[in-house]
């Protein structure tokens, strides 16, 4: 049967093919390639060869049989049989742009890495953000933690920062990560609960493992629902270590703060929006830099030694420790911008191979047992993955600096190295020959001599410093420097994750180690699942009361800004345009970004013109915007009450805290009706540019059972 397609139908068809309809239906396919078509225009096999027909296989007759000799076919059919490589055991799922990193405060004095070295200084980098738990097809907004890498081609090689948007890990020793990750993915006999970790196996670890109880303090907390991949803080969470061009080190943690702000969304919110958009995250980064709204961080460095980290009450080498920022306040060396979203997904977001132990002359590692399993763990992934050993020659793997030495040979090898030289020393060169690359004492990496801590006496064991034993000063610490608000969605999260988890005995442990870090927090969640509390859970080492730290909390450091929020304005024919064009104009001079949402996306005659909607209303639902506001005529808004989606629009608006800008006749016929009463944030529309990106949270108690 001939193929019933014609020249648009194809891309490149107007390229040089065309495609004629013959008589009686019947298409033939005319080369109009006369042997001109220029180089880039030719379809071709992989070896080169000029593909004729890409419509249809070989075949012995119209109506026979395929023919094995097809070898556009075949080799067509075999790469596409195997585009699928292993996904990532964990961070599947993510999104990633390309920018740069520019030095604003150098630090000469603390590290020799270049890329610290000159104010104004500059280093391309790529990032990828991620979940941690879900399949690489799983949504974008479960509960959990959110990767944050980053890597940098600096001009001394390459440096991966490979943290996470939460300070703080679930555990101390590597030697525990296959066991944390087996138990927060689905189940192994169920193949369920994906990207969750509102099941029993997730729990019956933790619950047994009381070091996690700092992290699930974070877990739980409105950290691990954000609002934007554009308004997470990254931390690269280990102790490292600078050290300066005299060799001299002190001890750093990296901190990234996104110039947005930190905001998260609301559990009942990031439920509706995985339905509503499951890529929204990945979207919301795309179009972002898509349209020129560069997310930025600044980079800081908190910088210590031995001296101070031997003063504190935890062991600065226990990942599941952070230093409060009013005790260390960081300092600020950097800006990064992203500011170019990749041009393909798989070569680029997909194959991006990041690696703690990828470090820079002037950094170095410490011995936080954690950091030291990662810097073994992802080599070694990345040839299961990417299936070579040469995958640092992938363009976005490859350093930018020169990168020369005598490693040969392997799977895909695509460098192409001359001469003979291919081992050290050789005197090749005495002989006129290509000698090659030679050893950089002077300029080289050089390891940190430091060994243990001083008075260590080295011997092997397999033990933990003594501080790793106190697992709740610092839970304690997170949960009291929250608002009531957060401390409220804090609680609820535990209640709604040991909800979901069966096994009694497993809400019960954990409840009886939630006693250590607050008896208050213990309550609400034994009361939440009307249980009893039992007894607190022995402890190994007694907590220490540490100092609340205000910068721990998303609401006590919010600032409501308009630059870089989505707001959504809801019209229907015969809407006020100049109504709406004050709301956009507004919005826009925020530097954020309106979005016309009515219950028809084609142009509809409103009063004034002609307005096309940027989403239907039941495909454009409140949840994917920050605040909303509505010009709507009676009758229409009479019409607009009775359907379901307009209802559900205001309603999670309303219940999500958000600002709601109104006219009268929206406020008449729908918020009247629904129960949405005026309160600081459901406005007139005249007040609500002033407020609009706020969130209302003294709202919540009067909708929402919180815990
Ligand atoms: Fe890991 C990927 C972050 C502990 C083993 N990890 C991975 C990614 C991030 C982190 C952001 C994704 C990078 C990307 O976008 O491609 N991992 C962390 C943080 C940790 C941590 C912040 C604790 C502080 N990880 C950790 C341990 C091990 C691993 C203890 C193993 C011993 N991580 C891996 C891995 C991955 C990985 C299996 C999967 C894919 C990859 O490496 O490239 O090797």
């Amino acid at each position: 049967m001939a193929s019933n397609k014609t020249k648009a139908d194809y891309p490149g068809g107007d390229k040089g093919f065309s495609f004629e309809r013959g008589e009686g239906g019947e298409t033939h396919q005319q080369a109009s390639d006369t042997g001109a078509l220029d180089e880039a225009a030719a379809l071709t096999t992989n070896q080169g060869i000029r593909v004729s027909d890409n419509q249809n296989s070989l075949k012995a007759g119209t109506r026979g049989p395929s023919l094995l000799e097809d070898f556009v076919l075949r080799e067509k059919i075999f790469h596409f049989d195997h585009e699928r490589i292993p996904e990532r055991i964990v961070h599947a799922r993510g999104s990633a742009a390309h920018g740069v990193f520019t030095c604003t405060d150098p630090i000469p004095e603390l590290t020799r890495a270049s890329l610290f070295a000159e104010e104004g200084k500059q280093t391309p980098v790529f990032a990828r953000f991620s979940t941690v738990a879900g399949g690489a097809g799983s949504v974008d907004t479960p509960r959990d933690v959110r990767g944050f890498a980053v890597k940098f081609y600096t001009d001394e090689g390459n440096w991966d920062l490979v943290g996470n948007n939460i300070p703080v890990f679930f555990i101390q020793d590597a030697i525990k990560f296959p066991d944390l990750i087996h138990s927060v993915k689905m189940e192994a006999d169920r193949g369920f609960p994906q990207a969750a970790s509102a099941h029993d196996t997730f729990w019956d670890f933790i619950s047994l493992m009381p070091e996690s109880m700092h992290m699930i303090m974070w877990a739980m907390s409105d950290r691990a629902i954000p609002r934007s991949l554009r308004m997470i803080e990254g931390f690269g969470i280990h102790t490292f270590r600078l050290v300066n061009a005299e060799g001299a080190d002190s001890f750093c943690k990296f901190i990234w703060k996104p110039r947005l702000g930190v905001q998260s969304t609301c559990w009942d919110e990031a439920v509706k929006i995985a339905g509503a958009d499951p890529d929204y995250h990945r979207r919301d980064l795309f179009e972002a830099i898509d349209m020129g709204d560069f997310p930025a961080w600044d980079l800081f460095v908190q910088v210590f030694d031995e001296e101070f980290a031997a003063a504190q009450p935890y062991d600065v080498l226990d990942s599941t420790k952070l230093i409060p920022e009013e005790v260390l306040p960081p300092r600020k060396v950097g800006t990064m911008e992203l500011n170019r979203n990749p041009d393909n997904f798989f070569a680029e977001t997909e194959q991006s191979a990041f690696c703690p132990a990828n470090i820079v002359p002037g950094i170095d590692f410490s011995n936080d047992p954690l950091l030291q399993g990662r810097l073994f763990s992802y080599l070694d992934t990345q040839l299961k993955r990417l299936g070579s050993t040469n995958f640092h020659q992938l363009p976005i793997n490859a350093p930018k600096c020169p990168m020369h030495n005598f490693q040969r040979d392997g799977h895909m090898q695509t460098m192409v190295p001359k001469g003979r030289a291919n081992y050290e020393p050789n005197s090749l060169a005495e002989n006129g020959e290509e000698g090659g690359p030679r050893e950089a004492p002077a300029t080289g990496f050089t390891t940190f001599p430091a060994n243990a801590e001083r008075n260590d006496p080295g011997l092997k064991v397999r033990e933990r410093g003594e501080l790793f034993a106190d697992h709740y000063s610092q839970a304690r610490l997170f949960y009291l420097s929250q608002t009531d608000n957060e401390q409220a969605h804090l609680a609820s999260a535990i209640v709604f994750e040991l909800s979901k988890v069966l096994i009694e005995t497993v809400r019960i442990r954990v409840m009886s180690r939630l006693r250590n870090i607050d008896e208050d927090l213990a309550r609400r969640v034994a009361d939440g699942l009307a249980m009893d509390l039992p007894p607190a859970a022995p402890v190994a080492r007694e907590r220490v009361e540490m100092d609340e730290s205000p910068a721990l909390s998303i609401q006590k450091n919010y600032q409501p800004v308009m630059q870089g929020r989505k707001v959504a304005i809801l019209f229907d024919e015969g809407s006020d345009k100049a109504a709406i064009d004050t709301l956009v104009a507004g919005i826009k001079e925020g530097g954020g970004t309106p979005f016309l949402v009515a219950p028809k996306v084609g142009p509809m005659k409103v009063k004034g013109g002609t307005l096309s909607a940027d989403g239907q209303l039941a495909g454009s639902p409140s949840v994917l915007f920050d605040a909303v506001a509505c010009a709507i005529m009676p009758d229409n808004a009479k019409k607009l009450a009775k359907e379901s989606a307009a209802q559900a629009w205001f309603m999670d608006a309303y219940a999500h805290c958000k600002t709601i800008g109104y006219c009268p006749a929206t406020k008449a016929e729908i918020l009247d009706k629904l129960g949405i009463e005026p309160d600081a944030g459901v406005v007139p529309n005249a007040e609500f540019l002033a407020i609009a990106p706020a969130r209302h949270w003294d709202r919540e108690p009067k909708l929402r059972l919180l815990a």
